[in-house]
């Protein structure tokens, strides 16, 4: 008892003095376990991610931009692997991720479960939906779980390319003709409410935050990064010739920051808990991914095991050679 109450100092000692906690750290249940909630719904958003821009690489306006979304949408993937990787050294193994992916148990963000209806909403998720994971995902390079924060470090630099790229998309549309600029027009008014959706439940409203920033997994709360992005996003908007669709939104001299409209919160917590306009669809895609992959996986196995029967029986030729015994 003595011994666990002793580990817990340490522990804590460790989060104030800001020395990360690694794999083989003590660490309380309860930080194992909300690691690995929000670290696997991590994971699982960028792969359900992938979708919706996949939907369009075989529809993109050219060659280069075929190849520039091609390499976006496998850069999620990689995201995918390496927060898979951080989660598996909290004990938790892939295929169980998968299983609660799967069986609607796991998360994703509800941001994915939005149709892609034109080619503008290739740059309105760069720039937007980007733009929100990089504001959440920048203060989690200095989030207190060693692994975590390492994989977030590359994960940033590649979702600021991400950005970049959806931006730039963006330009091309409103400087062109007035149907590109309305195509531009209409995907932003789709995408930015949900996009503030992906900041999760107002604070007041967020079960898991008081704890989590206490452990410094999050250092800043779900309203205060929601704010950045406002902030952040509203002189794009301008730059772009975009009308932000919020009849609320306001400069607020006395606090230095945009006042915004309210998000429709019922509407979130209806895409959270499965009800989002392709929420059966996402999930019926991955489950058929994993499905269809089965061959893959047997096939790899088995080569697996062929390779370690070859390399055993390698090693008790060698050693018998060693032994002085003649081998045939
Ligand atoms: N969607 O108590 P809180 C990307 C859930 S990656 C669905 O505030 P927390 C890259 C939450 O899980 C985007 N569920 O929770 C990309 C919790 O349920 P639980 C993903 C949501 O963890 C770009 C409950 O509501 N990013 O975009 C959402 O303290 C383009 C109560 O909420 C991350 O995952 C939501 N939006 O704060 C890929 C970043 N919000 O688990 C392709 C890491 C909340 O208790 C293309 N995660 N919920 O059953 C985080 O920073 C946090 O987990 C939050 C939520 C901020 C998402």
């Amino acid at each position: 008892m003595e011994q666990i109450i002793n580990m817990e100092e340490q522990f804590e000692a460790r989060i104030a003095n800001e020395i990360r906690i690694e794999p083989k750290d003590w660490m309380p249940d309860a930080y194992r376990k909300t690691l690995i909630r929000q670290i696997s719904q991590h994971a699982h958003s960028e792969i359900v991610g992938m979708l919706p821009e996949g939907n369009w690489i075989t529809r993109a306006p050219s060659l280069k931009r075929k190849s520039i979304l091609l390499a976006k949408v496998q850069d999620e993937a990689g995201h995918g692997l390496y927060l898979y990787s951080a989660a598996e050294t909290l004990g938790i193994t892939r295929d169980q991720m998968y299983a609660d992916l799967h069986s609607g148990k796991a998360k994703y963000s509800s941001i994915f479960n939005y149709p892609t209806l034109s080619w503008a909403d290739m740059g309105t998720i760069g720039w937007l939906v980007d733009g929100a994971a990089i504001m959440n995902q920048v203060p989690l390079c200095r989030t207190s779980y060693g692994p975590y924060a390492r994989a977030m470090v590359r994960v940033c630099k590649e979702e600021s390319f991400h950005q970049r790229q959806g931006f730039e998309i963006m330009m091309v549309l409103c400087k062109g003709s007035n149907e590109q600029k309305e195509m531009a027009q209409d995907a932003f008014n789709r995408w930015w409410w949900p996009t503030l959706m992906m900041f999760g439940p107002r604070d007041a409203e967020s079960p898991n935050s008081e704890t989590s920033m206490r452990w410094k997994i999050k250092r800043f709360s779900n309203d205060e990064l929601r704010q950045r992005f406002v902030d952040m996003m509203v002189p794009q908007a301008e730059y772009l010739g975009l009308t932000v669709p919020d009849k609320d939104l306001k400069w607020n001299e006395e606090r230095g920051h945009y006042d915004f409209g309210e998000v429709d919160w019922e509407e979130f917590w209806n895409v959270v808990k499965g009800n989002g306009p392709c929420s059966k669809s996402r999930l019926q895609a991955r489950i058929d991914a994993w499905e269809d992959g089965a061959w893959v996986r047997e096939a790899a196995m088995a080569y697996a095991e062929k390779q370690e029967r070859r390399s055993s029986k390698t090693q008790v030729v060698s050693s018998k050679t060693e032994s002085g015994r003649i081998v045939a």
